[in-house]
């Protein structure tokens, strides 16, 4: 285990993104060894994922260790590879055979079973909040509730942004970008979000991470930010044709509220595919957000917005102690 003040100074670093700002090294050694499982977070027998807390050794640092979380999905199966998963008469195992109907159990070949892996870490105490189920409860939060509530409890704590600089600053993903707008006021950086394999567009999902700072959700966005929103909107589309053949009609392009990190982005999502977060007390289209800044320049300074909290997040209870819910 790490000494608490060894584990709560890698937190930090984390947290206020003192580490990771350049390109992280991939190294030689397994991001997972010696892990030992904590616990399941949560777990979709539909979805084929399986969401993990356990905890890694730091190598050359005795006998601590560090929390991560690791997410495991069943890749979606690709039109052009089934038939190879199919031919030369693979191992068919049967189960069942009933009439016409048989069920067998078919073990591919592995460049044909892949697991997508995602890991975090270190992984913070919130990132394993995150991820583990846990009963949600709506709160309609109003423009004073968000200046007087919401913000204190994001300048305070809330996830670290550094990833988002190191694409900003080409340190990270610079191979992955599909398209840039480099304008500082009204540009933006388009690439393939974490959740992507990018091997089938039938669950394309893409980001577009917006150029300039500062502007932390959809709260902060006025008339003034038309002109990103647009450009965001618009050649984000023609860049998603362009390099995917998906027409801008199958998109579902919207923004979080509230997000997990506060840097202005929007998700670029096939229309088909239900991506976690499209809910509507979550995702706001980028077309309905433009609609209402354009009739109102301060539209989202000045309404309510309605959206789910974790039972154990500390920003339901600062709503609890405001006695606003
Ligand atoms: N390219 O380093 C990164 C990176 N990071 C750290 C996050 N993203 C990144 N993309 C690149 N490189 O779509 C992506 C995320 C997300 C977006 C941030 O940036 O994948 P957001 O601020 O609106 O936050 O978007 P959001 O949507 O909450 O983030 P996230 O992580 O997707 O979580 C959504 C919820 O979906 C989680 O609570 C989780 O429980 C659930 N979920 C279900 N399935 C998955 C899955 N396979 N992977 C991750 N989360 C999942």
């Amino acid at each position: 285990m790490a000494q608490p003040g060894e584990k709560r100074k890698r937190e930090d670093e984390v947290e206020n993104g003192g580490a990771g700002d350049t390109e992280p090294s991939l190294g030689t050694e397994h991001p997972l060894s010696g892990f030992k499982l904590q616990s399941v977070l949560r777990e979709s027998a539909r979805d084929k994922t399986i969401f993990l807390h356990g905890q890694v050794p730091v190598s050359g640092e005795g006998q601590s260790a560090e929390d991560a979380v690791v997410i495991l999905e069943r890749a979606p199966f690709q039109a052009d590879t089934v038939s190879r998963l199919l031919g030369n008469n693979p191992e068919l195992k049967l189960q069942l055979k009933n009439d016409i109907y048989s069920v067998y159990h078919l073990n591919p070949p592995p460049e044909l079973n892949e697991v997508k892996t995602t890991i975090i870490r270190p992984a913070t105490e919130k990132h394993v909040k995150k991820y583990l189920r846990q009963e949600l409860y709506l709160i309609q939060e109003t423009g004073e509730d968000y200046k007087n509530i919401t913000l204190p409890f994001i300048e305070s704590q809330s996830f670290s942004i550094q990833w988002v600089f190191n694409i900003l600053e080409k340190k990270a993903e610079q191979d992955r970008i599909v398209y840039e707008n480099p304008d500082p006021a009204a540009g933006f950086i388009l690439l393939p979000d974490f959740k992507w394999n990018q091997k089938q567009v039938d669950d394309l999902y893409l980001i577009a991470i917006c150029h300039p700072r500062g502007i932390k959700s959809l709260r902060d966005l006025n008339g003034d930010h038309l002109p990103l929103l647009k450009n965001i909107l618009h050649e984000g589309q023609a860049a998603i044709l362009k390099r995917y053949n998906v027409q801008g009609n199958q998109l579902r392009i919207y923004l979080h509220y509230q997000p997990s990190y506060y840097h202005l982005h929007v998700h670029f999502v096939a229309l088909g595919h239900e991506a976690p977060g499209i809910t509507v007390e979550r995702a706001h289209l980028l077309s309905d957000v433009i609609q209402s800044l354009e009739l109102d320049s301060q539209y989202y300074t000045k309404r309510a917005l309605t959206y789910a909290l974790r039972a154990d997040e500390p920003l339901l209870q600062k709503f609890k102690e405001a006695g606003r819910c």
